[in-house]
């Protein structure tokens, strides 16, 4: 009778706990759009708070007009769109790292890279880390950072760019409330 009743305690402790692993909670949000005209939506970046403390980015890009080509995506330390993404000034870099290519070596914490549009300008990546926060006065936060995406190629080598070509589109991370 206990035998039983502990075996049964031991498989609904874990069904609750891989029920856990999955869960996800929304923080915060960045619409993108095309720096020459930003009433033209190119994408979004939703970021996600999962039960182990790290973030995750579920990136969506829709860029008609750069169908069939490469674009390079970083997080900029300004969240200011103005000036054809100018404004957003330099890639952030709370961990005063090299520029380089994500998960290898010393890269920026925004450092997402190169990403490959298919014929109808679309792609979709998914980014999860712990160099991320949206706690206030952390210097991982990435509230109010810039996202840009480049019309070029990051070469992971350049620095401090990657000589990624003109920021063609942008989008500002904002908390969700
Ligand atoms: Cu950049
Ligand atoms: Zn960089």
């Amino acid at each position: 009778m206990m035998k039983k009743y502990f075996l049964g305690l031991a498989i609904a402790s874990v069904a609750f706990l891989s029920a856990c692993g999955q869960k996800e909670s929304k923080l915060a949000t960045a619409n993108l759009a095309e720096t020459a005209d930003q009433s033209k939506s190119i994408g979004t970046a939703t970021f996600y708070g999962l039960s182990d403390g790290k973030i995750k980015m579920d990136l969506e890009l829709k860029f008609a007009s750069r169908a069939d080509s490469n674009v390079a995506v970083h997080f900029h330390e300004h969240g200011d769109c103005g000036d054809m993404g100018e404004n957003t000034h330099g890639h952030w870099n709370p961990t005063n790292e090299n520029h380089g290519k994500w998960d290898s070596g010393a890269y920026h914490s925004g450092d997402i890279g190169n990403i490959k549009l298919d014929s109808k300008g679309e792609a979709k990546i998914s980014i999860t880390t712990d160099r991320w926060s949206v706690q206030d006065g952390d210097v991982k936060n990435i509230i109010g950072r810039g996202i840009i995406v480049h019309g070029g190629t990051d070469d992971y080598k350049t620095q401090p760019t990657g000589n990624s070509g003109p920021r063609v589109g942008c989008g500002v991370i904002e908390a969700v409330k």
